[in-house]
């Protein structure tokens, strides 16, 4: 497994963010432009904090791409940090000499709770929990979203489609239109909270108006559908192969991100098995081909079943809790003292739902694009490309016969 791994590197406010994909096929067009529209977007939704217009987030490759193709080798990619500007002094990688003296400026100590700053400071002995929040931030996402796009790159030459949109946030639901648009992203970007319903939208900006004016956050919840999968991608043999566990880790995984559901998910627990199971029918015609000729009359399993691919829209819905940086700050102790204290205030996000849905998205293309590289394999794109082609024409030709 994993033939296709990512990670990353860097500081919220340290110079730059390095992200690393290795296992992509050699001949691959990979342009800046590709992972920058990506990393744009991840950039937007009303109730960002003052962060998103200092950064201007574009990657330069450092290795893995030449000529627009990728080469087959680990792709590296810099992002650099606009704010590093501001920050060189805290942030140095070198000792200096004030350290021993007064410490570094902007200590935090007043561990907000909900973030990763006690457990932290804690777990990895350190006095200051910037050491800990530093790399805790959803900064990082920056990154991921870098390495995904490479991902989402390389499944669209499939026809693999990955879109989301934002359908709750902090109580206030956003009605889905009864068929999603063929392009979610082109009708959700626009959308300042990424959401397909105008009157949610407005109730959405005015719920973050409020929880600014009180220094407060929300949460949320965003559906990502995945369109174009052939049947048969993850497997059902073991454990860690099974697609539907390999998305839950890599989701859940997300800085803020409490909850994942799969198809109907925490609903379909309170239904009865003719309620949820998803009727098989016969499909022929050439848009089934992926699906060996087969539909389901629903898809309420959300696109898997087993740990594997049905070939329907795989549709997933992610939960958010609200950002853990309060402006006005909850009860916590001092982490110097051990003392009660006001958490710290860091500059922060009301929400960063709409940016959430870019991330799961990116995790989302990541994922896949493991399983799809397993299955097909093929050190080029035009071998992978044979694999597929064989395999779909074995599958939609297995009923004519
Ligand atoms: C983020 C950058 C950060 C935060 C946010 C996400 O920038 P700064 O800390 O300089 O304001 O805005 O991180 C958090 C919400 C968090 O709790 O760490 C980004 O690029 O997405």
């Amino acid at each position: 497994m994993t033939r296709i791994r990512f990670t990353t590197a860097g500081e919220s406010h340290g110079p730059a963010l390095v992200s690393v994909i290795e296992g992509v096929p050699a001949g691959l067009a990979l342009l800046a432009a590709d992972v920058n529209r990506e990393l744009a977007r991840r950039q937007q939704g009303y109730g960002r904090g003052r962060r998103m217009q200092i950064e201007q987030d574009a990657i330069e490759f450092l290795s893995g791409v030449r000529a627009g193709e990728t080469l087959g080798s680990p792709i590296a990619m810099l992002i650099r940090n606009k704010d590093w500007k501001n920050w060189s002094e805290i942030m140095d990688p070198a000792p200096r000499e004030e350290d021993a003296t007064e410490g570094r400026k902007r200590q935090l100590t007043r561990v907000r709770p909900g973030h990763a700053d006690l457990s932290g400071v804690f777990k990895y002995d350190r006095a200051d929990a910037r050491d800990i929040l530093e790399r805790a931030s959803a900064r990082e996402t920056t990154a991921r979203v870098a390495a995904g796009a490479v991902a989402r790159r390389l499944l669209a030459e499939f026809g693999i489609t990955i879109g989301s949109h934002v359908v709750h946030l902090g109580g206030i639901d956003a009605a889905a239109p009864e068929v999603l648009p063929a392009d979610i992203n082109a009708a959700a970007d626009p959308s300042p909270l990424r959401t397909l319903d105008k009157n949610a939208e407005a109730q959405m900006i005015e719920l973050i108006d409020k929880l600014k004016k009180d220094g407060n956050t929300a949460g949320g919840i965003c559906e990502v559908v995945v369109r174009g999968l052939p049947v048969g991608l993850g497997s059902h043999v073991s454990w860690d192969r099974k697609l539907d566990g390999r998305l839950a880790r890599a989701i859940v995984s997300i800085p803020a991100v409490k909850a994942m559901e799969i198809g109907a998910g925490f609903s379909a627990a309170r239904k009865s098995g003719a309620e949820v199971h998803d009727e098989i029918e016969p499909a022929p015609g050439g848009e089934f081909a992926r699906t060996g000729h087969v539909r389901r009359r629903t898809n309420m399993a959300g696109g898997l079943e087993g740990g594997i691919t049905t070939g329907e829209p795989l549709v997933l819905h992610v939960a958010m809790k609200p950002i853990s940086t309060l402006m006005r700050p909850l009860a916590t102790i001092d982490a110097k003292t051990g003392e009660a204290a006001a958490a710290a205030a860091e500059r922060s996000d009301v929400t960063a739902v709409p940016a959430m849905g870019v991330i799961a998205e990116a995790m989302t293309a990541l994922v896949l694009a493991d399983a799809f590289t397993e299955k097909f394999g093929g050190d080029s794109l035009d071998e992978l490309r044979r694999n597929f082609d064989a395999y779909i024409s074995h599958i939609s030709t297995r009923f004519s016969s």
